[in-house]
């Protein structure tokens, strides 16, 4: 489309703004349009321009690309930046350590308080290259996928980056996931590289996961090779197969040829929760993913040169991925990696270590915030906060509540808190309350407004895009945009199906969201069978699969309900096979211990309800609205049960759910 002239300049004299870092919103020549919000329209309506522009400035290339965009979403076909040579590393580590190798890239708050450690751009380079060149002299090949198991620590990322040097894609898998979980993602990512550490340190208690590792392992022959870093003095059983990382480092160059990499190959994969059995590893590639991270970075939490960044996520989900070490390392900024969680020795550790580290914009969950909540303004108000700037918060609905507590009394009522809506399938931030014009306006629990070149649209159940404001919809993507996965590794049709076929021609995300009077977006929750438990995705199909592989269990359902702290919690109905004769307490002990086992422990149920039988359609599917419904005690919204086989089987279930709850009371 052809811009008009008068715009077409404000827009190029604001994109030159963006890449001189200094956006401000100056709406020249755009009569009743803020500026912000007239940017965010030409990115959209001239998506094109808009990124090629931000491409150039923003990243360093060894070869420009030729093509911006090559996509067709109703085919989940997603290309951008094509013609374009570039090296991730050398984008988050050699042009800033050109310009300021002192600069800390890296502080690691230990778990131990107090004893945090810093690392220069220079110090995370010399250990990137080392590692690039361990793995090179070990046969990792551009094209590899290394999996990597290993706490939120500087070498986790210097081995993230180590393989984006080379080439290799890395396949993070987070620590707290189990031998089964792991190895199922090691055989599905085909790895035969893994990286881990002897053990892991997290609020005081020591995890074996190197032994961990080694279990997975007797369910992973393709793996040829275990480098292992040690995060703690203690030795362990090192075998044939396994590497003392550290050790096999420094007798490694400091120089590491970072590969010429095309923009489409894979830079990582990440498993995520999907509605079925099977996690899906989705696969994001170089060029657009690292340029959305950084622009999302710098524009939503409006970094500046010189800031302090502190995420405290785990580096194991897409959030420590995009904001602990691509996106502000692209920018060149300072970032905090957090080892300890928010109430390790005592409830003051967030702010604490804000006080100590001078953090400007700290990044964190809902579920943190609603416990912290819980223990009182004192352990806050204990500590000098004076240098934040803006507050964020991620991964499920933060509530109204929460959110005032975060500003009142985290940031002293003077920090933006910025509501971030966003996936492991996006890449970066989509919906957020900034950019937007400094004085704009912030809802409470609401992300509010799409970033520049995101372009939201709410469907009805028909299919139809709803137009008007004040309206419920499913959340849909009508364009591209650079962040977004290219597809399901080894598994392209189910991306199809599951992104791109549901509402076609449109990136369907699995969220409800309401747009409100003025336009602002509301995200309302998943309108499929995956519950947030504290800000982790997880499929209540994978819960069931373990819950039924128990031999005393008939079949289970499991869904999620509304949990004060955690979000949502994790309810099983179990049916027992006939002639079965054990005590609940005892089988219920037993199917927790099998899930942390074969899953996580936080997928493990808060309550377990033995039932007769499950409500079902006369389909014989189970009616998983009613259990829901139930389990909230909402027995008025029960609905329509005229489709079910046997209405009676509800009052059992609603009955041995009174005695469940009134149990628990007791
Ligand atoms: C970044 C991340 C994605 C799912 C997403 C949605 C929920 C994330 C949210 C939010 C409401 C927010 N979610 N942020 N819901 N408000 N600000 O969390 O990625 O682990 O893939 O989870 O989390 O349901 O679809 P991921």
């Amino acid at each position: 489309p052809k811009l008009n002239s008068k715009l077409f300049k404000a827009f190029k004299c604001e994109i030159i703004k963006i890449c001189r870092c200094k956006l401000t919103y100056v709406a020249a020549g755009l009569e009743g349009v803020s500026g912000r919000a007239a940017l965010r329209e030409l990115s959209v309506s001239n998506s094109e321009s808009f990124w090629a522009a931000v491409a150039r400035h923003r990243l360093c290339w060894s070869t420009p690309f030729h093509t911006v965009q090559d996509c067709d979403l109703s085919r989940g076909k997603i290309k951008w930046f094509e013609g374009g040579k570039l090296n991730v590393s050398v984008n988050c580590l050699d042009r800033h350590v050109h310009t300021c190798p002192e600069r800390v890239a890296l502080i690691w708050e230990r778990d131990e308080r107090g004893s945090e450690m810093k690392y220069t751009y220079g110090e995370l380079l010399e250990m990137t290259c080392r590692l690039g060149n361990l793995l090179r002299r070990h046969g990792v090949k551009r094209g590899d996928c290394v999996t990597i198991y290993m706490p939120t620590c500087p070498l986790a990322v210097a081995s993230m980056l180590a393989c984006a040097r080379i080439g290799a894609a890395h396949n993070v898998v987070f620590a707290g996931f189990s031998a089964d979980a792991l190895a199922e993602r090691i055989r599905d990512a085909q790895s035969s590289t893994v990286i881990t550490v002897n053990q892991g340190v997290r609020g005081g208690k020591v995890t074996e996961l190197k032994k961990t590792v080694d279990t997975a392992m007797q369910s992973c022959p393709t793996v040829k090779q275990v480098f292992v870093a040690m995060r703690t003095d203690n030795p362990v059983t090192m075998t044939a197969r396994d590497i003392a990382m550290e050790e096999e480092m420094l007798k490694e160059d400091v120089v590491c040829e970072p590969a010429v990499m095309n923009s489409e190959d894979v830079l990582f994969l990440l498993y995520t929760s999907g509605s079925t059995g099977k996690p899906k590893g989705l696969v994001h590639t170089q060029a657009g993913y690292l340029l959305y991270a950084a622009l999302t970075h710098r524009y939503v939490f409006s970094y500046h040169d010189g800031d302090v960044f502190g995420c405290v996520a785990d580096i194991g989900w897409i959030t420590g991925h995009s904001y602990v070490v691509y996106g502000p390392l692209a920018n060149g900024a300072t970032t905090v990696l957090f080892e300890s969680t928010p109430i390790y020795p005592d409830p003051g550790r967030y702010w604490d270590m804000v006080e100590r580290l001078k953090i400007n914009q700290f990044y964190g969950a809902p579920t943190a915030i609603r416990l912290l909540l819980k223990y009182g303004d004192q352990w806050v108000n204990k500590y000098d906060r004076s240098t934040l700037k803006t507050l964020g918060s991620v991964g499920e609905p933060i509530n109204t509540e929460a959110w005032e507590w975060y500003h009142r009394v985290v940031g002293d009522g003077r920090c933006p808190v910025v509501d971030t809506w966003w996936q492991t399938e996006t890449g970066g931030i989509c919906i957020a309350p900034r950019p937007s014009d400094p004085d704009a306006e912030i809802v409470p629990g609401m992300a509010m407004r799409p970033f520049f070149g995101i372009n939201p649209v709410l469907m009805d159940t028909e299919g139809e895009v709803l137009t008007s404001n004040n309206t419920s919809g499913a959340l849909c993507m009508a364009q591209p945009w650079p962040g977004m996965a290219r597809t399901i590794h080894n598994n392209h049709q189910r991306f199809i199906d599951t992104y791109f076929q549901p509402y076609p021609g449109y990136f369907f995300t699995g969220d409800g969201a309401y747009r409100s009077e003025e336009g602002y977006y509301q995200i309302t929750g998943r309108l499929d069978d995956v519950i947030n438990v504290s800000g982790h995705r997880i499929g209540t199909a994978e819960i069931e699969d373990v819950v039924n592989q128990c031999p005393a269990v008939a079949e289970s359902a499991v869904v999620g309900y509304t949990h004060s702290i955690k979000g949502q919690g994790v309810y099983a109905f179990v049916v027992l096979k006939k002639g079965i004769d054990v005590q609940e307490a005892d089988l219920s002990r037993q199917l927790n211990g099998m899930v942390s086992e074969k899953i996580a422990k936080y997928a493990s149920p808060d309550f377990i309800q033995f039932a007769k039988r499950l409500p079902k359609t006369r389909s014989g599917k189970i009616m998983r609205r009613v259990l829901r419904k139930v389990v909230e005690s909402d027995l008025e919204g029960l609905g329509d049960l005229s489709t079910l086989d046997d209405p009676a089987a509800v009052q059992e279930i609603i009955q041995g759910h009174e005695k469940l709850l009134s149990k628990n009371r007791s």
